[in-house]
Formats: structure tokens, C-alpha cells, sequence
């Protein structure tokens, strides 16, 4: 499988500018050929004869140079050799290697000037250097690594935080794939059952009844449906979650924003009607990003500039992921009817709403307990008692918003793979040829018809993990890289 026809290739595997280190990565059929012309270890040994996944110290040099050598030096001599640095050398043979190939990595000083001599140095000793993602496709056409995991290494190096980078992680692990594989495994079963039937159609044969069929099909498209809502996670997680604070007029909403920020950005008055237009910063906690955004109270008014504000209020929460509803405790009994002032339905589905019952310290505690058990009870939603004054509830109104918009991300019992938009395009073909061979089945269509869609299905599964892939669909994802990776 490794070590194909393909060109040796190197590149430059750290990012530009300064650094303690920097590594150049040679691979393919001639890794070691070309790099055993420019390495020298100090232990005298020939890099293929020195153990192989081992850190070697060793001199780097030009194999021969032909322009002068040294601009503040002596020319140097026929045949002698040119040295750019000192570091260590590691080889991995193939096929155990990133790429599948024969890999070396040169680990030299951080310096943009050494890491292109090194570079200038392998293609003078028969490399060529890498295209963007070059030896990530390689790893995956070598079968180290399926087209999720691949996209996974990409995602790996851009999360920028910590839930990006497990929900990454997880796919670099291989669980995207494998939930996938074993759909489209299952679909594949189903398809062969389907098509003999098509072949022995004539011994009246009957392989898999409709019945049996219907329930592997409906079981696979839940799956494909779960996969979905991922996708839906997976976006908040990498650009970060808008989270709007609403109510009316002085129920502390703008209190509330400064406490979850820690910082006093909101200003914060008795008068209600205080906050005007929306005010939007973002925070990150425990590795999750969001966006909050607090809003004008909403009520009936004749200010045109409040008037202005609660329509954008009413932008912001069409555009949020999840909606903060916030009222004072002692105005409990009104919450259905403020729920509806700010246009929402308790309800309907789609948007994470919780429901904050703030200023508890202004009541008996059984009093807001038995308030939030009444609001839970007649609206259907999370509540969540608080006081922004003393602080009550916060950490409990915290984690109700993370895990409203992750779905238990960051717990590992609950894993959410990443789903990608390209992933999502793939699910969103694999349910509708789902749904058509369902009807197909209803309506007593043939077999022939079901074998189209069933394949149709299994074929968008495929292209997730690259099982089935093209040129077109690998160039997209690759060229995305950088070019030492
Ligand atoms: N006792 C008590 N007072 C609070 C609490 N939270 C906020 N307040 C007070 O309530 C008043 C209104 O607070 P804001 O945060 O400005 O309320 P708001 O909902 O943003 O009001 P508008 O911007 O006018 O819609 C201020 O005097 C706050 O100090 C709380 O938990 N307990
Ligand atoms: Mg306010």
C-alpha cells in the first residue's frame, strides 16, 4: 500500500517566523536517499543504519553547492561541504509513519533562514517541495487516516478553543468515521439483500421482507438524523454560540451580562428603560465560546428611541442560538404572558430558551422555589432561580446555558462528533435517498427502484470517510492546509 510511485516530498512543517525549533519533513520512496545527503550524525553511522523512530544529533549540510559558498568566508573548496546547522534527525520507516511513506524530519534551529536552506537542500538532493496538506493526503490515500480524520487534522490545528478542539479530537480519533462506516456497512448489507432479490426474482425467492427493510432503514435514518443535530452543535462550537438576554424593563438583565463577563459593560440603573440599543461581547468559558448579547426591556412605549430598541431586541433573538428569558421572581405569575411580548412561543422547538427568575433575595427561598416549580410546570422550559446581588444560582444559570448549547459536549459520556458542512451536504443526501426508498417501500415500488436510492445513500455516507471520494472532493479539502502539513 505505501511507498507508491509518488515523488519524494519536503517541506517546512513549523509555522513562519521565530521559533525555538523548526522541523522540515521529508517523505516518500526516497526519504532517507535524500536526507542521508544531507544529514551527519554524530555518531559516524548512516541514518539507515541508526534505529529508525530514534532522535539522532547530527550536522546539516548542502550535499554540494555549486555557487559561492560562503558570502563572508573562504570560497569553499571542490567538493567540501556547505554547513547550515546542528539539531536532530528522526526517521520512521514505512509503513509506521504520518504518511504511510519512508518519513525523516529535520529538527533544526527556529530560523526562516535555516528551515529554506534545508529545504533548497532536499530539492537539490532530489526532493521537491509539498503542495498545501501534500502529506495529510498522502496519510489518507496511504489509508493511515479516513477523509474525516484527515479533516479532523485540520481542525485540530485551528480550534481555537478547548470544546473545538475535543469535538476536533474526537474525529482525529476516528469516531465520526465509525459511526458512519457502520451506517453505510448496514445500508450496503440491506442494498445486497435487495439487489440478489432483484436476481432471483424469477425462483420467487424472497430475501428480506418489507417489514425488515422498513425497520433497518428507519433505524439508519435516525442515526443519519443525530448525526445532523451535530452538525448544528459542531457550527456553535466553532464560531461560537449567540446567546441573547431578554425581558422587561429592570428585571436585571443588563446586571446579569456584567456578571457573566465579569466586567461592569452594561450600566445598570433603577430606571427602567435603561439600556437602549444592544450591547454584544464575547467570553469563553470552560473552553466555550459565546457571544452574549443584552437587550432594551421590552414593553409597550411611545419612545421612539425604546421603540427602536425592542424591535432590534427582536432581531437579536431570531438570530440567537439560545434566548436568556429573564423576569423578577416577584413577577412570576406573568411569565407566559412576557414570554409572548418578546415573540416567542414557550414551546417551539429549535431554539434553547431558559427561563431566569432573578432578584430572589427579595423573597422568601420556598417562595422562588415554589415560583420556578409553578413556571417550569405551565411553560415546559428550564428555570433557573438567581440573584444577581448575592450571586445565587449563577454557576447553576452557567451551566444550563453551556449544556443547552452543546448537548453535553464537554462530558464525555454524551459524545458529539464534529460535523462539518461538507459532512452535513453528505447526511442531508443520505437522509432524502432514505426517505425516497421509505415511500418507494410504502407505495410497493420495485426493487429496482429501492437498490437507485439505497445506493444513492450509502455513496453520500461514503464520501464522509472518502470510502468514496473524487479528485474534485480531495483537492477542496487538501488545499485548505498548510503546506507543511
Ligand atoms: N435586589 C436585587 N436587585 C437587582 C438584582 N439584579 C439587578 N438588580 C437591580 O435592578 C435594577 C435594574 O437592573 P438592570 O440590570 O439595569 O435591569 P435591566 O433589566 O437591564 O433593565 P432595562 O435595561 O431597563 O431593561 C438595578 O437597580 C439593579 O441594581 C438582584 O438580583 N436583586
Ligand atoms: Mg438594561
Amino acid at each position: 500500500m505505501t511507498q507508491g510511485g509518488g515523488d519524494t516530498i519536503c517541506g517546512i512543517a513549523t509555522p513562519p517566523g521565530e521559533g525555538g525549533v523548526g522541523i522540515v519533513r521529508i517523505s516518500g520512496r526516497r526519504a532517507i536517499a535524500v536526507a542521508e545527503k544531507i544529514v551527519r550524525l554524530r555518531s559516524g553511522r548512516r541514518l539507515r543504519g541508526s534505529l529508525s523512530h530514534c532522535l539522532h544529533v547530527a550536522d546539516m549540510v548542502f550535499p554540494k553547492r555549486t555557487a559561492p559558498a560562503d558570502p563572508i568566508g573562504e570560497p569553499a573548496g571542490k567538493g567540501e561541504e556547505d554547513f547550515i546547522d546542528q539539531g536532530l534527525v528522526v526517521w520512521m520507516k514505512a509503513p509506521r509513519s504520518y504518511t504511510g511513506e519512508d518519513v525523516v524530519e529535520l529538527h533544526c534551529h527556529g530560523s526562516q533562514m535555516v528551515l529554506r536552506l534545508l529545504c533548497e537542500a532536499c530539492v537539490q538532493a532530489g526532493a521537491r517541495l509539498a503542495e498545501p496538506g501534500e502529506f495529510t493526503k498522502r496519510a489518507f490515500l496511504n489509508g493511515r487516516l479516513d477523509l474525516s480524520q484527515a479533516e479532523a487534522v485540520l481542525e485540530t490545528i485551528t480550534a481555537t478553543t478547548e470544546a473545538a478542539l475535543r469535538m476536533a479530537q474526537r474525529n482525529l480519533r476516528g469516531e465520526l468515521g465509525r459511526l458512519v462506516n457502520e451506517l453505510r456497512e448496514r445500508l450496503l448489507v440491506l442494498l445486497c439483500e435487495i439487489e440478489a432479490g432483484i436476481d432471483f426474482v424469477e425462483e420467487d425467492v424472497t430475501f428480506i421482507s418489507p417489514e425488515q427493510l422498513a425497520a433497518g432503514l428507519e433505524d439508519t435514518l435516525a442515526h443519519v438524523e443525530r448525526l445532523l443535530n451535530c452538525a448544528e452543535t459542531g457550527r456553535r462550537v466553532r464560531e461560537g454560540a449567540r446567546v441573547v438576554i431578554v425581558g422587561p424593563p429592570n428585571v436585571g438583565k443588563s446586571s446579569l451580562l456584567n456578571v457573566l463577563l465579569g466586567e461592569n459593560r452594561a450600566i445598570v440603573t433603577d430606571v427602567p428603560g435603561t439600556t437602549r440599543d444592544l450591547i454584544e461581547e464575547s467570553v469563553v468559558w470552560d473552553g466555550l465560546q459565546m457571544a452574549l448579547i443584552d437587550t432594551a426591556g421590552v414593553r409597550d412605549t411611545d419612545d421612539v428611541v425604546e421603540q427602536e430598541g425592542i424591535k432590534r431586541t427582536r432581531t437579536a433573538i431570531e438570530e440567537s442560538d439560545a434566548v436568556i428569558l429573564v423576569f423578577d421572581v416577584r413577577e412570576a405569575a406573568n411569565v407566559e404572558e412576557g414570554i409572548q411580548g418578546v415573540g416567542l412561543v414557550p414551546r417551539h422547538q429549535g431554539q434553547h430558551k431558559i427561563v431566569v427568575l432573578n432578584k430572589c433575595d427579595l423573597v422568601p427561598s420556598e417562595l422562588a422555589a415554589e415560583a420556578a416549580r409553578s413556571v417550569a410546570d405551565r411553560c415546559g422550559l428550564p428555570v433557573v432561580v438567581t440573584s444577581v446581588r448575592t450571586g445565587w444560582g449563577l454557576d447553576h444559570l452557567k451551566q444550563a446555558i453551556r449544556r443547552s448549547l452543546t448537548q453535553d459536549l464537554l462530558e464525555p459520556r454524551e459524545a458529539v462528533v464534529f460535523v462539518n458542512a461538507r459532512h452535513r451536504q453528505a447526511l442531508e443526501r443520505a437522509k432524502t435517498a432514505l426517505i425516497n426508498t421509505r415511500d418507494s417501500i410504502r407505495n410497493k415500488r420495485g426493487a429496482e427502484v429501492l437498490a437507485v436510492d439505497l445506493r444513492e445513500a450509502a455513496d453520500a455516507l461514503g464520501e464522509i470517510t472518502g470510502a468514496i471520494t473524487s479528485d474534485e472532493i480531495l483537492n477542496r479539502i487538501f488545499s485548505q492546509f498548510c503546506v507543511g502539513k
